[in-house]
């Protein structure tokens, strides 16, 4: 009976939904013709473009785990080291910043390997010129479907595709409203070198090569190759496959002019395998690499005996599972809002002009959600600069993992909304991380524990790129990755509570990046502890002479991040009542960090003097660190909170999709919700697939977010800054409704997390609490904070008023839920 009922719902997706009143779905009424229209689809290994043409379906495949070149090369600079005396003397000494750029140049190592496209999936459908009506595609968010539906003639077609994550494939159901109406061919083509095969009569199968290196999109020397499939002396790149079944009740599938092609069919099904022989980050993908064949024809003999229903539905109640964990709406007060109606992309553009549309901020929170699940999933390499998705050999940045904020943004709603499992690539990844970092500390540095840089990709690199020199220091030579990773082991920990993950995987590492960076810092003339070089991402200064510097002492991001991860290894020696000596040692030198500055103009100061920046407007704001995602300034430090909002008043609203997304937070962590509200209008400011200005960030027309060009970190910043305004954790207490604006004067929200192990629900009315719930995880004391007073299970407790409203404390049990009332 279950298993009916389940049936009966998922054809109920495709046949009788009101697609308007659905505010869970992305839908238009014609076909993508620009790969910014497409809509995505992943698994976190398995990631697909679907563009819903007539004639020509395109499936854009990628993999997750498909790169260019092998693990990362050792030795690549042995005289990196000798230069750093010179450059601490440049620094320290002489205050000669020229030389300090010049002499970092000569520290660096190589560029990050590229993240490819594997290739395309084309569906040529035959309707013999006649045309097409009531056309309709969407993208279903919470089962993780999309898909696309148009009559020709008196026949409907429908097109139904996903990416089921229980059995790693990807899945294409195909059917005509009438008997024997399908006639299909099924083409493929890819970027990389491959070859095809129809193995049997009902297969296609295409074995590719990734190339061996592959240079960024912004780096040409004229001696280069950029491409280059063949590595005479390491290791050559990855072997990938992908494999296409197609299945059919009636009608005939056979092969044709390298093609699949379907003939008199009422409903086709494709099973889609696509798999590469990586084998982690420290083996060659190539020589010792997985059988990707044997890989890539299990998969397929094992979908394939099974039915499409039971498929779908394992398919569907995983994606629920973790999808419905969270709920948020907010009160649409305008009766029958027309844009409401409005296919997506439309719908945008009215947003965009203006009009008043919550249900267009809250869709964009849950597509936030879907894109986590869908690039990021354990046992997968963590979501890289466009998540799973890319079309380009030479992707922008080689949609690497950009680790002086990308990254990290990419994973600030994980833990916060309910996704915490989606975490797990990263937390994995960064012990990779730490141990090529172990390598880069000592060649590069001479060094103790581990270091990672501002760029890395999937074998894990972690040394200054720039090829030797050609890198601007300004981002290549930014030593702090490592550090500001290490605090997503302790987010993790703070959130779930568990302690296993914390002594047996976070803490070693954390305390490993702590002993680099005890070796990193050095005593400047008054005795504080700073580093040098130092640079604060990717903002110029000007020296006393008016001329544009980079490298110099102590940038406020580096200090506030070191601050942070002692903090951070402090309180996680104190919770494992481990090491007690090392944690003394860090509370001493803690007292000699160089501290946080208020420079002139009143904002907090970027660079170790009170320079001036040369651009005023700069997209990072680097010197916000401690607000966010640090939390050494909040309203317990209230001049350095002042500070701090006039930092972002002087550097304005404007800049990358990334960059607005980062200023939600900040907003919300001020407490100012209507200017973090103004930051979402500006994050959904409609972008033309045709381009845009570097400050001009915002969304395109499938709602992925344009930096521009796309590049997912905005899409999750804006997440995790929506739920930042509704509910607030880093400060040892559960802030509720600490930045609500005006625009969601009635709403509710359940299942975000705080940490502590808290999930939480509530629901507001004129701006003011209501009700809500808590449930307790792991059983610990949970401190509200509230602009009013509460009632919890009924007990009025004696709430403390402060300065940042009442706070209520209350013991729990372990997986309890308690009720809230405002009263
Ligand atoms: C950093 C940013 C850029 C871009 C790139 C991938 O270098 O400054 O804006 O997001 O990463």
């Amino acid at each position: 009976m279950k298993y009916l009922l389940t049936g009966l719902l998922s054809f109920c997706t495709i046949c009788c939904f009101s697609q308007h009143e659905n505010n869970l779905k992305l839908w238009y009424n014609k076909p993508a013709e620009k790969w910014l229209e497409a809509l995505p689809l992943g698994n976190g290994k398995i990631g697909a473009m679907v563009f819903g043409g007539v004639e020509e379906e395109l499936l854009q495949l990628n993999e997750s785990t498909l790169w260019s070149g092998g693990p990362v090369k050792k030795e690549v600079n042995p005289e990196a080291k000798n230069y750093l005396p010179k450059l601490r003397e440049a620094l320290l000494k002489h205050e000669d910043y020229t030389e300090a750029n010049s002499l970092s140049k000569e520290m660096q190592g190589l560029y990050s390997q590229s993240y490819l496209p594997m290739g395309d999936i084309l569906i040529k459908q035959d309707f013999a010129g006649h045309k097409f009506s009531d056309y309709y595609r969407d993208l279903d968010l919470n089962r993780g479907i999309a898909t696309t539906r148009f009559t020709v003639g008196d026949v409907k077609y429908t097109r139904e595709v996903f990416i089921s994550s229980p059995d790693n494939l990807m899945m294409v159901r195909i059917r005509a409203s009438k008997a024997g109406q399908l006639n299909l061919a099924i083409s493929v083509k890819s970027l990389l070198k491959y070859h095809l095969s129809l193995p049997s009569g009902n297969e296609l199968v295409v074995s590719g090569k990734a190339p061996a290196h592959v240079n960024p999109s912004y780096y040409n020397p004229k001696d280069q190759e950029p491409v280059v499939y063949q590595d005479t002396t390491g290791c050559n790149g990855m072997r990938f496959q992908y494999r296409i079944k197609a299945l059919s009740k009636d009608g005939r599938i056979l092969t044709q002019n390298e093609q699949l092609v379907v003939k008199g069919a009422t409903e086709v099904l494709l099973y889609v395998a696509a798999v590469t022989s990586f084998n982690g980050f420290d083996k060659c993908p190539d020589k010792e690499g997985k059988d990707e064949n044997k890989l890539a024809s299990d998969l397929i003999r094992k979908a394939s005996a099974k039915t499409y229903l039971s498929i779908l539905n394992a398919h569907i109640a995983d994606f629920k599972k973790y999808f419905d964990r969270v709920s948020f709406s907010v009160k649409d007060t305008l009766a029958d809002n027309p844009n409401v109606k409005l296919p997506s992309d439309e719908r945008l553009k009215r947003y965009t002009s203006g009009v008043y549309d919550p249900g267009l901020e809250t869709l964009y929170f849950q597509y936030g959600r879907y894109l986590l699940m869908s690039s990021s999933r354990p046992g997968g390499p963590p979501a890289n600069l466009q998540g799973i998705w890319n079309k380009e050999l030479r992707a922008p940045w080689s949609s690497n993992y950009t680790i002086n904020i990308n990254t990290q943004m990419n994973y600030w709603p994980a833990e916060l909304t309910n996704l915490s499992e989606m975490h797990e690539p990263l937390l994995d990844w960064i012990q990779s991380l730490a141990k090529t970092g172990k390598v880069t500390a000592k060649e590069f540095y001479n060094a103790n524990g581990w270091v990672a840089h501002h760029n890395s990709d999937i074998w894990a690199l972690s040394n200054p790129v720039g090829d030797r020199g050609a890198g601007d220091p300004v981002w290549a030579n930014w030593a702090m990755g490592g550090n500001w990773l290490s605090q997503h082991l302790y987010e993790h920990y703070r959130y779930t509570g568990d302690k296993k993950f914390l002594a047996q995987k976070a803490y070693p590492v954390m305390k490993d990046a702590v002993l680099f960076t005890l070796d990193w810092l050095v005593e400047d003339k008054d005795g504080y502890l700073v580093t040098a070089p130092a640079t604060s991402p990717e903002n110029k200064f000007k020296d006393k002479n008016g001329v544009e510097q980079s490298v110099s002492v102590a940038t406020t991001m580096d200090m506030s991040i070191i601050r942070d991860l002692f903090a951070n290894v402090i309180e996680a020696a104190n919770v494992l009542g481990t090491d007690n000596g090392f944690r003394d040692v860090l509370v001493a030198k803690q007292k000699k960090l160089y501290p946080l500055k208020i420079g002139a103009n009143g904002g907090i100061q970027e660079w170790y003097k009170d320079f001036s920046e040369t651009d005023i407007h700069h997209r990072h704001v680097s010197q916000l660190f401690g607000l966010h995602p640090g939390r050494e300034i909040s309203p317990l430090t209230p001049a350095y909170f002042v500070a701090a909002r006039k930092t972002l008043e002087i550097r304005g609203d404007d800049g990358t999709g990334w960059s607005k997304g980062w200023k939600i937070n900040w907003w919300a962590r001020l407490r100012d919700g209507d200017h973090a509200y103004s930051l979402i209008r500006q994050l959904l400011n409609y972008v033309e697939t045709t381009g845009g200005s570097v400050m001009g960030g915002g969304t395109y027309p499938n709602f992925f977010d344009a930096h521009p060009p796309f590049q997912i970190d905005g899409n999750f910043a804006g997440t995790a800054g929506m739920a930042e305004m509704l509910m607030q954790s880093h400060l040892g207490y559960i802030q509720l409704l600490p930045a609500l604006p005006k625009a969601w004067s009635e709403g509710d929200i359940k299942g975000l997390k705080a940490r502590g192990g808290f999930e939480i629900a509530i629901n507001w009315n004129n701006g003011k609490l209501q009700t809500g719930s808590i449930k307790s995880i792991n059983g610990d004391e949970c401190i509200l904070q509230t602009d009013i007073p509460i009632r919890v299970n009924g007990v009025k407790f004696s709430s403390e008023k402060n300065a940042g409203g009442y706070q209520t404390k209350f013991k729990t049990l372990k997986n309890t839920v308690y009720q809230l009332v405002a009263l």
